[in-house]
């Protein structure tokens, strides 16, 4: 997928890349700082879905538009509907890691206008899912990983496919791209305990993507 991508090689699918320790420790810092920042403008909290489960990950956004759910289901917005108020702006510490770290990469180019920053805890998971309600699905979905390491899970186009699981840790950048833009993630585990942030005792993935 690029020269950076050869440099790391994996066995995962062909659109994959885990870029390892790609950010320094003073940046992670400088990350989970800056979403303490944003969270207290636009707190974290559970969203619902449509029918009344409750996601175990604690969600917020930054950028122009959110991710949220609730009774009226998935969808992006530019207002916080819990609050009212537009989400707060993309501190400009993501927009310069990102770009650090994806250069290089195929999708050095990409410009995210929407960052859904979940926070787990232990115990705390996600099941197996596709993005979906993004309007172009040619734009990748990158992530950052900051604080304790997880099991990532990434799977196929079905949710019933076996997935791989992958050990993501503070500082990896996840880009999930091209042919495989859509394959079923998740997060299976984390290991609370691991994180190297004094500040960040759980995990908090930064999940840039292209809304509109
Ligand atoms: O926390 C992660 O690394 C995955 C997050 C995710 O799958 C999502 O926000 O859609």
């Amino acid at each position: 997928m690029g020269p950076i991508a050869d440099l790391f090689p994996t066995d995962l699918p062909s659109g994959t890349v885990h870029l390892k320790s790609i950010l320094v420790a003073g940046v992670q810092v400088r990350l989970a700082k800056a979403t303490q920042k944003v969270a207290k403008t636009a707190e974290f909290s559970h969203a619902r879905t449509k029918s009344g489960g409750v996601y175990s990950a604690e969600m917020t956004n930054c950028g122009a538009y959110g991710w949220w759910s609730d009774a009226e289901g998935y969808r992006y917005t530019e207002i916080d509907p819990r609050s009212g108020a537009p989400w707060p702006q993309m501190p400009k510490s993501f927009t310069e890691a990102l770009k650090v770290a994806l250069s290089g990469t195929t999708v050095a180019d990409f410009k995210p206008d929407a960052c859904l920053i979940n926070h787990y805890v232990a115990g705390t998971k996600m099941g197996l899912h596709q993005d979906k309600d993004e309007a172009d699905f040619a734009r990748p979905i990158v992530t950052v990983s900051l604080g304790a390491a997880a099991d990532f899970l990434i799977g196929g186009f079905d949710r019933s496919d076996k997935p791989t699981s992958v050990l993501v840790e503070s500082g990896d950048v996840f880009i999930m791209g091209g042919e495989s833009r859509m394959r079923f993630h998740g997060i299976r585990k984390i290991y609370s305990g691991s994180s190297p942030l004094p500040c960040l005792e759980g995990r908090l993935s930064l999940t840039f993507r292209k809304a509109t």
